[in-house]
């Protein structure tokens, strides 16, 4: 395994982690550039970098190239498609829509993309990504069938499936900016079912709602549009303290 796909596993030995999203479809690099600061000062484990709409080419290009100039943390793009890669980031979550009723998702982006991540010496993380209601922007682009929030059983038994076609990570999915995120129960019945790290992310707002994630069993919360939309640096500095104060269960 790879430098960044190590440096995980060794924090989480530790402790829970916390990676903030950028999407550079929402921030400026001046904006990424600070909040990356910040995240390093508030004591976040990594920046994941991706969105499902205009996170390409030369937007994506100068988002990364600020966050790796104003910060030492890790760089993990998390595309939307083939067209959601950087070679000015560390590392790519290599990830599969599993729940997509679309082949594009699944492994056809996938495909497109290989070369370019083998090109830029990306490092690869292969990585299950499943949607769960409400799904947001990413269910409906990603063509998804979302996973009812009631029927935490269907997300499990992806999830394995996930793990025995290799995958090293889970990632619990309720979509950006979503009116509520993964439900407990369900991150309660993945952990018990999988032994990869499992990642949940998607409208986890306050600490409150951090700290009953990881609770349940989430190794690594996602947070994004509470930082991206917080309405200014200041109050994104709080709100980053606030959620790494509810992840990491301390002050
Ligand atoms: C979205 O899971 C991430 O892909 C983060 O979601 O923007 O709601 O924090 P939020």
């Amino acid at each position: 395994i790879g430098k960044v796909e190590r440096y995980i596993h060794e924090k989480l030995e530790r402790e829970k982690l916390h990676f903030v999203l950028l999407d550079p479809d929402d921030v400026t690099p001046e904006e990424a550039a600070k909040i990356a600061e910040m995240s390093e000062e508030t004591g976040v484990d990594a920046i994941m970098i991706g969105g499902s709409t205009g996170a390409e080419g030369e937007v994506l290009d100068g988002v990364v190239r600020a966050i790796k100039e104003s910060s030492d943390l890790p760089t993990i793009l998390f595309p939307g498609s083939h067209g959601g890669i950087s070679k000015y980031a560390d590392a790519i979550f290599f990830m599969s829509l599993l729940n997509s009723t679309n082949p594009f998702f699944i492994t056809g982006a996938q495909a497109l993309g290989a070369f370019q991540v083998k090109r830029y010496g990306l490092e690869p993380i292969p990585m299950a990504y499943l949607i769960i209601e409400p799904g947001e922007t990413v269910g409906w682009v990603g063509d998804a069938k979302p996973i009812p929030r009631h029927k935490p059983k269907i997300a499990a038994a992806y999830a394995l499936a996930g793990q025995y076609l290799g995958m090293r990570l889970v990632y619990l999915e309720a979509g950006s900016g979503a009116s509520q995120p993964v439900p407990p129960e369900m991150i309660a019945l993945v952990k018990h079912v999988i032994d990869v790290p499992l990642i949940v992310g998607g409208g986890i707002r306050t600490a409150e709602q951090a700290r009953a994630a990881v609770k349940a069993g989430a190794d690594i919360i996602v947070t994004g549009t509470a930082i991206e939309k917080a309405g200014s640096l200041e109050k994104a500095g709080k709100k980053l303290r606030e959620l790494n104060r509810g992840i990491k269960g301390r002050d």
